[in-house]
């Protein structure tokens, strides 16, 4: 916890005790308070990154524009706003797993129970007992809602955003949960942290697909996690394989960090790794279907991402394993329901098929094939019975 409270009078400095006693009771690692207006420079860039297009098709950030810009524009009565941050660093370094291609990365975040449960549970009763004690309206944010909780962690003193443009600290390094509690009651604000990144460009070159235009700022249709988590349609062909085994998120350049030789490992233990999710077999995977899908993934960040867009993700890693071992259940999913899977299943069968195999295999898909952008992954992948994008036939 950051600040002391003993030279604090009153009941500002009561609040302030209860705040960081009940973080500390809750399992939160860092607290710090800021004001609604403390983020001013957030607005413009925030505008310039929707403007250019950066936030890929994430349309709720620029349908939310106006509201994510400052915390009183998402609610005007907020006096004063409260930043949680909550540990969930690695044992190990998370990259080592890119050594084994057979099987999949599921990046740090998302590799036990989705965070947004475990924090936003505890940043309730952590508001319900500052209402209590203030008088005053409270409101829990974690990520959920229209809110630019970096700069606004930054302002309460928790860390800095750093060139990756994460919140980097110097006790846990760039493996911080982030979430807030806007409270109608004035509570005095913490100093805000300052940049320590220096001349540091670790996490700039540590990108494997050049994702940053500038440091501290992030082009997200070309960065692993918008690609693996929020795009909804097929990998774009120049990221594939640069993906590697990344199946789920990406963790390249937060592990980069310098910072991270303070971290220590995640102490809640629904943070902390899932055995069969660290470094799982792809073939695992392949395998799954929807009833499958939601059975391993249950509570997991994973679900949010459905069957069909996890195991496209799979296909991908697959396709960039060289493990001909697994061509057979690559080969099982090009006749699947999800066009989405069956167009990765044609990337994945074509890097993993000698010619004479890929040439028998699309003798028996192409011309049951109706969908346009599988059909253009069959032309891609150089199948001689593809010569147009219209079905066989048609
Ligand atoms: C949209 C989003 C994404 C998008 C876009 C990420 C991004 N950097 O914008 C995608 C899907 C790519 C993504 C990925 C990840 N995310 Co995310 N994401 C968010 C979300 C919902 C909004 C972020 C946002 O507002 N982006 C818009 C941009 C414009 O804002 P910004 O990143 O703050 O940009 C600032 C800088 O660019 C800076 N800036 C711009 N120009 C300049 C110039 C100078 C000179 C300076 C100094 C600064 C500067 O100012 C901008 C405004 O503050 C937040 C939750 C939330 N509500 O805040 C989680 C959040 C940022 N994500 C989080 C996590 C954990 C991740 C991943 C690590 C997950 C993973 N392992 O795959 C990756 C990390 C990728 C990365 N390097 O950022 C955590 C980060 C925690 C932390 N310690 O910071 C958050 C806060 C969720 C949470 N509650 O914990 N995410
Ligand atoms: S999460 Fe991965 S792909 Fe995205 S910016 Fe960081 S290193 Fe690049
Ligand atoms: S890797 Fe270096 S530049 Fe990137 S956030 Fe960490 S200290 Fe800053």
């Amino acid at each position: 916890m950051r600040t002391s409270t003993s030279e604090r009078p009153g009941a500002a400095a009561r609040l302030r005790a209860l705040i960081e006693r009940e973080a500390r009771r809750q399992g939160f690692d860092a607290v710090g308070i800021t004001t609604p207006d403390a983020i001013p420079q957030a607005a413009g860039r925030l505008a310039r990154f929707v403007a250019e297009g950066m936030h890929g098709s994430m349309e709720w950030m620029a349908e939310t524009l106006v509201r994510r810009t400052a915390p009183s524009a998402l609610w005007p009565q907020a006096r004063s706003v409260i930043m949680l941050a909550m540990n969930y660093g690695p044992d190990a370094d998370p990259r080592a797993g890119l050594a084994r291609p057979d099987r999949g990365l599921v990046s740090v975040y998302a590799r036990n129970r989705d965070y947004h449960d475990v924090v936003k549970g505890k940043l309730k009763t952590l508001a319900a007992k500052l209402a209590a004690a203030s008088g005053a309206e409270v409101k829990v944010f974690v990520d959920t809602a229209p809110v630019m909780e970096k700069p606004l962690a930054e302002a309460a003193g928790l860390g800095w955003q750093g060139k990756h443009t994460n919140l980097v600290s110097r006790a846990f390094g760039s493996w911080l949960f982030l979430g807030s509690i806007f409270s109608a009651a004035e509570l005095e604000p913490d100093a805000p942290e300052i940049d320590h990144c220096g001349s540091c460009t670790a996490c700039l070159s540590a990108c494997p697909t050049d994702a940053f235009p500038a440091p501290y700022r992030l082009d997200a249709r070309r960065c692993i996690s918008y690609l693996t988590i929020e795009n909804k349609g097929p990998i774009p062909r120049e990221f594939r394989a640069a993906m590697g085994n990344r199946i789920d998120g990406c963790d390249d350049c937060l592990a980069a960090c310098p910072w991270n030789k303070f971290a220590q490992a995640a102490t809640e233990a629904k943070l902390a790794a899932r055995a069969d999710l660290v470094e799982p077999p792809l073939a695992e995977f392949l395998a799954l279907d929807d009833a499958g899908f939601r059975a391993r993934f249950s509570g997991s960040p994973v679900k949010r991402i459905g069957r069909d867009r996890f195991v496209r993700n799979v296909l991908v890693a697959a396709g960039n394993s060289g493990s001909v071992a697994l061509l057979r259940a690559c080969a099982a999913l090009l006749g699947d329901a999800s066009p989405l899977v069956r167009g990765a299943a044609v990337w994945a069968a074509a890097r993993l098929a000698a010619p004479a195999e890929l040439a028998a295999l699309a003798a028996h898909f192409v011309p049951a094939e109706d969908d346009a952008d599988v059909r253009a992954e069959w032309a891609a992948a150089g199948a001689p019975q593809v010569s147009t994008t219209e079905p066989m036939g048609a």
